[in-house]
């Protein structure tokens, strides 16, 4: 039997999911990113689960859409196919997303790094956009959001040249949020996804999502987007917990609701 691509696991209310292709260093093929895509999707409406750590094995988190599927493709294969509606659905993803990246994070891996909401990498970890390398460019994202996340002038010298930079590079760069020691990785990233899981989950969705339009709006759109995720919080019974427990100097206790 065919392993599985994807390897799922919960530690408490928080999901873990593996890349689950390492003799090709977890490339990302088209039925990786659909079953990647699925799995998401059901931890985003498990209310069980309140944040996602995405995470591969060996020596990559991963280096980038599998070559050999994409090295025939047709030019309009990628233009909104079920390939590229993958990608779309991990983006869309609700809950807070951690990248636990060990070793290679290259070209799409590294997209799918930035697709995440945070990134802790070991000290193991490259970060990279090799597509020049290939005759082609970033595809799923890399010139958009590592510009956002790094500035031009470094997204210009990773995306033109190829080079990969090290994890302490992409620390001092803006791209992850730290770096640990390799076997401090998955403690490091569990740690903080059960801190971001015990909070009242209809908050948290709000924040992610008032963060993401801070990269996408003007501001005067993402302050009025702001002002109106903060008043609907409003009509939660967590608002209420939340400010009740204060008051009475105990600690909350938050449903989700
Ligand atoms: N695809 C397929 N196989 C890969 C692979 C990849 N990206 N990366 C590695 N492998 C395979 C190797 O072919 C090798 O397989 P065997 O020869 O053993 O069968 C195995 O993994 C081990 O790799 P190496 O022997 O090469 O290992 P090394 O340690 O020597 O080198 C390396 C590691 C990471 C430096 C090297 O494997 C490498 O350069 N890999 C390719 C990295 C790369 O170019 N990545 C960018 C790919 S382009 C889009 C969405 C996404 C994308 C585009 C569009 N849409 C939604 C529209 C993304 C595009 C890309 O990522």
């Amino acid at each position: 039997m065919d392993e599985p691509l994807i390897l799922v696991e919960r530690e408490g209310r928080v999901g873990i999911v593996r890349l689950n292709r390492p003799r090709v260093l977890n490339a990302l093929n088209t039925s990786l990113m659909k079953e990647l895509a699925d799995v998401l999707e059901e931890m985003d409406r498990d209310e069980n689960i309140g944040c996602i750590i995405l995470t591969g094995q060996g020596k990559a988190f991963a280096a980038g859409a599998d070559i050999s599927e994409m090295a025939d493709a047709a030019p309009f294969q990628f233009v909104g196919n079920a390939y590229f509606a993958d990608w779309q659905r991990v983006r869309r993803v609700e809950k807070p997303l951690i990248a636990a990246v060990a070793g290679y994070a290259l070209g799409g891996g590294n997209e799918l790094a930035m697709c995440c909401d945070i990134i802790i990498a070991a000290e193991t970890a490259r970060f990279g956009q090799p597509e020049i390398l290939l005759g082609v460019i970033p595809g799923a994202g890399g010139t958009q959001r590592l510009t956002r996340s790094v500035g031009k002038g470094k997204a210009m010298e990773m995306i033109l040249t190829g080079d990969p930079i090290t994890a302490e590079e992409a620390l001092d760069w803006g791209l992850i949020n730290r770096v640990v020691p390799p076997e401090q990785l998955e403690p490091e990233a569990l740690s903080l996804a059960q801190k971001i899981a015990e909070k009242p989950p209809l908050a948290v969705k709000m924040a992610k999502q008032a963060i993401l339009r801070a990269q996408e709006m003007s501001l005067e759109q993402g302050l009025h987007f702001e002002q109106l995720a903060f008043g609907m919080l409003f009509s939660t019974e967590d608002q209420r917990e939340g400010m009740n427990a204060f008051i009475e100097k105990r600690k909350a206790q938050f449903k989700g609701k």
